[in-house]
């Protein structure tokens, strides 16, 4: 394997964190360069550097410093905080993108990683097992983002040759970092709350069915797109990614069995208007038959998995 040189941007982030970790692993402690906009709460060790996205000349900086041959782009405004600040959101999410797309053709940039959303679909879109292609009409400036990014992904790929992989995230739960600014976050704040007081109060209806993953399923998945031959790759936009799929209550049962006491009240706020607007499930077929996608933990094993992590928090 040739040496690679990999920089995650937004590598404080829910994905960023863990990746961090995975990708030294796989590829080298040194050879993995952590960034963020500001300071990781806890030093992760290695290098690490302070970038903006949207400073262009920062982001060369730094790729020319390392001869970065990948990027992970993971910097963005999720679909919670991006709906209080439409603008920001869009102007992070696109010029972002932008700047390493540019950057990345310029420096000759072997493999980009961007990651799309489950929020690229809405309310037209198929509700259950939604197809990788499909109408895409989303109503969050989040998922507009997602799309546009999508498209243009597509487009650096044609025009450039850049190559460049995507998937579109389900929400994501993990014990290790926390998300941030998501409609989806209630499946980890739950677990938290759980086990700290026995109870908590969901922000999304009791029937609101989500497609979600655990993260390890999430971050091998990841990895393994990106060192699937890309001559198997029929999708440049995002794939369909997918492994469970519950409401808020089938989770609070299923935490019930561990923590009998545990109560959950629902107190739906804007968040419900989002989630109503994407899929309940997903199907993912194409990310199973290109490069061969299978997730690993199934409800009730990432419910396990995540009880007996997260009690070492409490
Ligand atoms: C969110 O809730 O905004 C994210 C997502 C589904 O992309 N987790």
């Amino acid at each position: 394997m040739s040496k690679e040189t990999i920089l995650i941007l937004g590598s404080n982030g829910q994905i960023g964190t863990e990746l961090l970790i995975s990708l030294r692993a796989a590829y080298g402690y040194d050879n993995v360069i952590g960034s963020d906009f500001k300071q990781p709460n806890e030093p992760v060790g290695g290098h690490f550097e302070l970038i903006d996205v949207l400073d262009s000349d920062r982001l060369r900086e730094v790729m020319e410093k390392y001869k970065v041959t990948q990027v992970y782009h993971l910097a963005a405004l999720l679909s919670a905080t991006a709906e209080q600040k439409p603008k920001a959101a869009w102007k992070l999410n696109m010029e972002g993108l932008f700047n390493v797309l540019d950057l990345a053709v310029e420096l000759k940039v072997k493999k980009i990683f961007w990651p799309s959303s489950i929020a690229v679909f809405g309310p037209n879109s198929p509700k259950y097992n939604t197809p990788q292609n499909t109408v895409m009409d989303p109503k969050t400036i989040y998922g507009i983002s997602k799309l546009a990014g999508e498209k243009f992904c597509d487009y650096y790929f044609l025009k450039h040759g850049l190559d460049i992989r995507s998937i579109r995230y389900p929400g994501l739960i993990s014990y290790r970092s926390a998300p941030g600014g998501g409609t989806t976050d209630y499946a980890v704040h739950i677990f938290h709350e759980a086990l700290a007081k026995g109870k908590y109060e969901c922000f999304l209806k009791e029937d609101t069915m989500l497609p979600m993953m655990y993260m390890d399923d999430a971050i091998r998945g990841t990895i393994e797109l990106m060192e699937a031959p890309a001559d198997k790759l029929s999708t440049r936009s995002g794939y369909n990614f997918s492994a469970m799929h519950f409401t808020p209550a089938e989770l609070a049962a299923e935490i019930k069995k561990y923590i009998p006491e545990f109560v959950i009240t629902y107190n739906p706020d804007e968040r419900q208007k989002y989630a109503e607007s994407w899929p309940c499930s997903i199907d993912d077929m194409i990310a199973r038959k290109d490069w061969g996608w299978k997730h690993q933990f199934d409800m009730p094993a990432m419910v396990k998995d995540m009880l007996e992590h997260c009690r070492n928090f409490v």
